[in-house]
């Protein structure tokens, strides 16, 4: 394999008195975090140096707390680091340039894994694996992990195979064959009860009250939802609504968006296979926000006002050839 050699020769050129700085995207899910602790341990052990993760945004989710919490990842905020302490900077899950992290433009990246689709930015890097064919950046940082003999600790290999999980949804969406040979192979590593434990967290009231916002306010037309869980106390909230929401028979396309501080968050899904959902949430936030995804999931940010929140919704509606007016409220 080409890649592995050119990884290794990078890894011989850094020391352990190399300060090293793993950024992930803003909000990072699970496949960000498992992915930016598997080069923190392939750091360790191949260069002896501790590689700092770093992130900004929130950790929203409260399987994605505790996920940090009981796999024991080390974080650091973004606003309580200083990228000029670092010599080199590496960004897992996401890409420079992207519009969903704070790499700085002015810095090259030495390592940069991740599996979503180009935005056509272009940007310095002396180790890229940027691979649409993987369902997860943990299955690539795993594949490497294995090459190099990083031995793999119950955390971590539990904190990989729930990023594959997470983002392949079980191995049933985005998924090929390395995917399924990866997740196989940590399986036996992975601890049962701490994975258990992260899949079923305790949810707080406010979960409860985004939830009835949801169901409230979703309207239907055909395979389509939409729906407004108002103000919530987690960006990822949209996200996680959606993808309940989106298990309701006859639906097979959904909207959720809520505000988040001042920032209104949306996110899409739909168990089709004919839409792009990522390009769509790209064009729904044009000139007025920020957005990504893939084919079946995806989400962007746009400030909250009146005037973008009907921008987005009218490109939604339009895109699908729909009309507001066609759609009825779930519950009346
Ligand atoms: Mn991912």
């Amino acid at each position: 394999m080409k890649e592995i050699t050119a990884l290794k020769k990078l890894l011989t050129g850094i020391s352990s008195s190399d300060r090293i700085c793993i950024l992930m995207h803003n909000n990072p899910d699970p496949d960000a975090l498992a992915g930016a602790y598997g080069l923190q341990a392939m750091f360790a052990h191949q260069c002896k140096t501790v590689a700092d993760i770093v992130f900004n945004g929130i950790i929203g989710r409260m399987n994605n707390k505790l996920m940090v919490k009981l796999l024991d990842i080390p974080l650091r905020h973004f606003s309580s680091i200083n990228l000029e302490d670092y010599s080199h900077l590496c960004l897992v899950d996401s890409q420079p340039g992207m519009q969903n992290n704070i790499f700085p433009a002015n810095r090259p990246a030495l390592l940069v894994i991740d599996h979503h689709p180009s935005e056509g930015n272009a940007f310095e890097c002396r180790f890229l694996d940027h691979r649409i064919s993987a369902g997860s950046t943990s299955t690539i940082v795993t594949s490497y992990l294995k090459s190099l003999h990083v031995p793999i600790s119950s955390q971590l290999a539990t904190a990989l195979f729930y990023g594959i999980q997470t983002d392949t949804d079980g191995l049933a969406r985005d998924t090929g064959n390395l995917d399924r040979e990866i997740f196989f192979g940590l399986f036996p590593e992975v601890h049962p009860e701490l994975l258990s434990q992260i899949q079923n967290p305790d949810l707080p009231k406010e979960y409860y009250h985004n939830l009835g916002d949801a169901l409230l306010s979703g309207q239907v037309y055909e395979h389509f939802l939409v729906a407004d869980v108002d103000q919530t106390f987690n960006p990822d909230m949209p996200a996680e609504m959606a993808d309940f929401l989106l298990r309701m028979e006859g639906v097979k396309i959904v909207l959720v968006y809520g505000c988040y501080k001042d920032t209104l968050h949306f996110s899409i899904r739909t168990s089709l296979d004919s839409i792009r959902l990522g390009g769509l949430a790209i064009h729904m936030v044009e000139g007025i926000g920020t957005a990504g995804g893939h084919a079946r999931a995806a989400g962007g940010q746009i400030p909250f006002t009146k005037e973008n929140v009907r921008t987005m919704l009218e490109r939604f509606y339009h895109f699908f050839a729909v009309e507001p007016g066609q759609f009825q409220l779930l519950y009346s």
